[in-house]
């Protein structure tokens, strides 16, 4: 019976197309329980044919939050008059080998975009990059925002799985509102760069930030072109002292529904369900929405941040692999291994490779 679910005004059966432009409007234009419903159940169906009953964790890094941008929507951005700080190399290896040791899949560093790591041409971020991939073993993606392609090449060459550059939103007008004075096609040229060079890449959005629906779509439609091997979507959370503090908050269904239909759309793409919107309460909503990876694992008192929400559940230790492994067998989920994570991303890799020689 769910299978037949209609638009009511239209009367349009709205599986039949979900794969346009226009199905995807008419999704996400609907609120009802029973198309939620479905599109989640489909989405877990997806899920499961292509990954069984494994989940991903990323472990989550953001050692240095000196930013030289303004991005409205972020609590980090350089005009905001905030605590900062700049973890050591020795300080953010140390926290990397925690976090390996607990059972993460991948160590994500992330930074805001740093003016001393600039003015140093990255020699630290470089040395930090390779001490982690040697000791940990583990995959290592980078979130440092924009970087030049020499240093792209750099990190290539360290062997960096994955280069997260999230451009927020396809809408080029938007995108000038929300990060103000960046250049879209320099963003996207160098996530385009990185994939060139081997390294997978992420793209994301942010769903509460002034789009249409329409935009929305344009953007799951747009991953797939950019060729994004992990693909995001965060709930935007309004952040004291910056100029979207006072933005109505939006409710989470945007963000899960999109969730579903990524999954939907991109059966194998790797779709985080982000500790960093709602702390672990919001872990099990998003595995149920197709998601499959686990990020912004935080070690507790490590005296870190998360980016969307800087302190939520961090020292109470709600950010541990400890508590999600505890939430996802409650759903008859578990944590893969690393081994696992390796050799789905390796399959990624060669893939990716195929595809550059055949361009
Ligand atoms: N500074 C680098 C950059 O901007 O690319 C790396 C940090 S990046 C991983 C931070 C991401 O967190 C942004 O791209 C955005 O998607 C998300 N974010 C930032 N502020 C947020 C907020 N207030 N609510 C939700 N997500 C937010
Ligand atoms: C997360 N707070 O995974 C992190 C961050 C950066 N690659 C990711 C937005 O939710
Ligand atoms: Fe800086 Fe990244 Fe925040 Fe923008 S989103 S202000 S680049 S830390």
């Amino acid at each position: 019976m769910m299978q037949d679910t209609k638009n009511e005004e239209s009367g349009k059966n709205l599986w039949e197309r979900p794969f346009t432009r226009d199905g995807l409007i008419d999704i996400l234009n609907d609120d009802g329980a029973e198309l939620k419903e479905e599109l989640f159940r489909r989405a877990r169906s997806v899920r499961e044919d292509v990954f069984g009953k494994k989940i991903f964790a990323y472990g989550f890094v953001y050692f240095s939050t000196y930013c030289r941008n303004n991005c409205n929507f972020c609590y980090f951005r350089k005009s905001n008059r905030i605590e900062r700080y700049r973890k050591s190399p020795e300080e953010v290896v140390a926290i990397a080998k925690q976090l390996a040791d607990a059972g993460v899949n991948l160590i994500d560093l992330t930074m805001g975009e740093d003016p001393e790591y600039h003015e140093e041409d990255f020699k630290t971020v470089l040395e930090i990059t390779k001490k982690i991939k040697d000791e940990t073993s583990l995959p290592v993606m980078i979130s440092p925002g924009v970087i030049s392609e020499s240093l792209i090449d750099e990190f290539a060459a360290l062997g960096t799985e994955w280069y997260a550059l999230y451009q927020e939103t396809h809408n080029r007008e938007l995108f000038r509102k929300l990060r103000i004075h960046q250049d879209y096609y320099e963003r996207m040229g160098r996530k385009l760069y990185a994939k060139q060079k081997g390294m997978l890449i992420e793209e994301g959005l942010l769903a509460g930030v002034g789009e249409k629906v329409e935009d929305l779509a344009d953007s799951l439609l747009a991953m797939e072109r950019i060729g994004a091997s992990q693909m995001r979507v965060m709930s935007f959370v309004p952040q004291a002292g910056s100029p979207m503090e006072h933005v109505k908050p939006v409710g989470r269904s945007l963000e899960l529904k999109i969730i579903a239909l990524l999954r939907i759309l991109y059966p194998y793409a790797l779709i985080p369900a982000s500790l960093d919107v709602d702390g672990i309460k919001g872990l099990e909503d998003r595995i149920n929405a197709g998601a499959n990876v686990v990020t912004s694992i935080i070690p507790p008192r490590s005296g870190l941040m998360g980016v969307a929400q800087s302190v939520m559940d961090v020292d109470e230790g709600g950010r541990t692999i400890e508590e999600v492994r505890h939430i996802l067998s409650g759903m008859g989920l578990s944590v893969a291994s690393a081994e696992e994570y390796k050799e789905y991303i390796g399959i990624l890799m060669l893939e990716h490779r195929r595809e550059a020689r055949e361009e």
